[in-house]
């Protein structure tokens, strides 16, 4: 079994580590721009500390995906963020009439996006791993958390293939019936921790204190609201966010890591994707908006002119 991953983010990165291990092989798909960098080797610190140099068995450089670059894969795993997803399933696509398509982004809707493109072949995976880059080449998982893995259409095949891989890989894997309780709920969580953490500059365990914990609340109940009107059932999403701020309480967020690097925020794909469907489906979602916008105007200010640094 072999499997490919494009995106080579803190999730690409450690799910790489993972199959290399487990499978015993597996193939970056990389930008050209990467392609120095990854072939020199990549880096992971694990949970317990311990460092590990590892590099993927064979490298397919992104811009020249085709038929035959693919050739043997049976899965892609897709971690790319949220906006170079398009893309990246198009080239997919293009090179091949056979591959499962497993997406990984967080937000709404990543798993719409892949149906319309690949329908039984698109899988999608929510994971509560905890992981961030800290430098070029290395990751550090502080959880390898767990993988719900599923798909609007039903179990089909590429559903088992992926959960397969994901178990050879000695991950924790669930396959769900219903993806879309558990993208919500993730949804949720991330609506309250990835904005807040992102504009006040803080790791996680921040927002269990007064009073930013009451607006985090407020937050993923708005989120809920939207999902319920939409027929998602996400239980209680106050038990998960309090879980969560828990076990990630050291984390650095994804979003402030986007932010800290200057990068491009998945802010339209969490906030932004709640607000639009809220506004939908006639639930006001004031909260969600404003988050929303303060991350937009964050991105498009940050320490530039109208900053004081
Ligand atoms: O998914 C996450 C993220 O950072 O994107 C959480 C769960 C908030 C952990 O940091």
């Amino acid at each position: 079994m072999e499997v490919g991953v494009l995106g080579l983010g803190a999730v690409g990165t450690s799910l790489l580590y993972r199959f290399v291990q487990g499978l015993g092989r597996a193939t970056a798909i990389v930008r050209r721009r990467s392609l120095g960098r990854v072939s020199r080797g990549l880096e992971l610190v694990d949970v317990d500390g311990s460092r590990h140099r590892f590099s993927p068995t064979r490298i397919v450089v992104f811009e020249d995906l085709c038929e035959e670059a693919v050739e043997g894969l049976e899965a892609v795993f897709v971690c790319t963020k949220a906006y170079d997803l398009v893309e990246a399933l198009e080239r997919l696509r293009r090179a091949s009439e056979r591959l499962c398509i497993a997406t990984l982004q967080n937000g709404f809707d990543p798993h719409g996006e892949a149906l319309k493109v690949f329908g039984p072949r698109a899988v999608h995976v929510v994971t509560t791993i905890a992981a961030a880059r800290i430098g070029d080449s290395a990751v550090r998982v502080s959880s390898w958390g767990r993988f719900f893995v599923g798909s609007r259409l039903g179990a089909t095949g590429c559903v088992e293939v992926v959960a397969e891989v994901l178990r050879r890989a000695s991950l924790e894997v669930e396959i769900v019936k219903n993806i879309d309780e558990w993208i919500w709920r993730k949804l949720a969580v991330n609506a309250c921790i990835n904005p807040l953490t992102a504009l006040l500059r803080v790791r996680n365990g921040a927002l269990r204190m007064e009073p930013l914990y009451g607006l985090c609340r407020a937050i993923v109940e708005e989120v809920a609201e939207v999902a319920k009107r939409l027929g998602v059932d996400v239980g209680n999403v106050v038990d998960d966010l309090d879980r969560v701020l828990e076990s990630t309480a050291n984390n650095v967020s994804s979003m402030l890591q986007d932010v800290l690097a200057g990068r491009r925020t998945e802010i339209d794909w969490i906030n932004g994707a709640v607000a639009r469907l809220g506004k939908r489906v006639g639930v006001p979602t004031p909260l969600n908006e404003a988050m929303w916008r303060l991350v937009k105007a964050l991105e498009v200010l940050g320490g530039g002119e109208h900053g004081l640094q």
